[in-house]
């Protein structure tokens, strides 16, 4: 039997906020094996630069740092969000990290799941000086899933705080039982074709609403699939980097949500089916 990981109260923070943070779960030498990895995928083709996107997407966001005169002025260097998906699967090191580190026993604990299954590794990087702040959404609209046992794991592999970009969560949003449309999360502006709300305007620094934390490398943030939430800019001359492992749990179902990506194994998948698949493995109990 394994020693539990998380206390009752912070399973019912998690179920009442929609986020809990639990400090010092990843231990310095898992972090340290996440160093290089991470700086491999950013030099990988496959990483979307958000940054480029967000201007594609939304031209009136304040388009680069050149057209920023202020900015331009002092002669800053402007960085980039930069976000990638599924590197485990021809990466050992992030499968590692997503199925043999604490995190799979904690999401079952949280999640008050008996098993879990592993659904997506994300990684997501702010350079120093990254004006875009991550859009609100919810990632459940990314997801081609159904249930009420999903959740992402928030890892940061540096110290974040509201300057260097934390993250930020609508409190108590998984409640709602509403769903919202996917954006390209560095503008609000909805995928085409997808179903849903649009995600209403927040204020990113309105503490009754929204929840953030600073947090050392080795705390992590999970949240509910249904939470709304998003992230500051890195103002910093820091990097910000993390890692998200998104998991589900007992009876969990495909879902296919129009305009949604799909990923290339969901063509071998029936709507409706529970989860399992070597693209989604079980990784608890182990
Ligand atoms: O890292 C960020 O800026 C946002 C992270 C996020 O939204 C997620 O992992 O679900």
């Amino acid at each position: 039997m394994s020693i539990a990981l998380v206390t009752d109260q912070q399973i019912k923070t998690f179920w009442r906020d929609g986020v809990v943070v639990i400090r010092g779960v990843l231990s310095h030498e898992v972090l340290d094996s996440m160093a290089e990895p991470v700086k491999r995928v950013l030099g990988h083709q496959n990483m979307t630069n958000m940054t480029e996107l967000g201007s594609a997407v939304v031209p009136s966001s304040g388009g680069t740092m050149l057209n920023d005169p202020a900015a331009a002025k002092a002669g800053a260097a402007r960085g980039q969000f930069r976000s990638g998906t599924d590197h485990w699967w021809d990466d050992p090191d992030f499968e590692r990290f997503a199925t043999r580190s604490p995190l799979p026993q904690l999401a079952a604990e949280l999640l008050r799941s008996r098993e879990l299954w592993f659904y997506e590794d994300s990684v997501l990087v702010k350079e120093p000086h990254t004006q875009e702040p991550t859009a609100i959404h919810q990632d459940m609209a990314y997801f081609q899933l159904e249930g009420n046992k999903v959740c992402t794991i928030w890892c940061p592999l540096d110290p974040i705080s509201r300057k260097t970009g934390a993250t930020v969560y609508v409190r108590g949003s998984h409640l709602w039982q509403r769903d919202f449309r996917p954006n390209w999360f560095v503008s609000q502006l909805p995928m085409p074709g997808t179903r849903g709300e649009e995600v209403p305007p927040y204020d990113r620094d309105d503490p009754e609403n929204l929840l953030s934390f600073d947090m050392a490398p080795g705390d992590v943030a999970m949240h509910h699939a249904m939470t709304l939430h998003g992230a500051h800019a890195n103002i910093t001359d820091q990097w910000r980097r993390a890692i998200s492992v998104r998991y589900c749990g007992d009876g969990t179902v495909y879902r296919f949500k129009p305009g949604t990506p799909l990923k290339p194994h969901h063509t071998e998948i029936t709507e409706g089916d529970p989860v399992d698949h070597p693209r989604c493995p079980r990784v608890w109990p182990r």
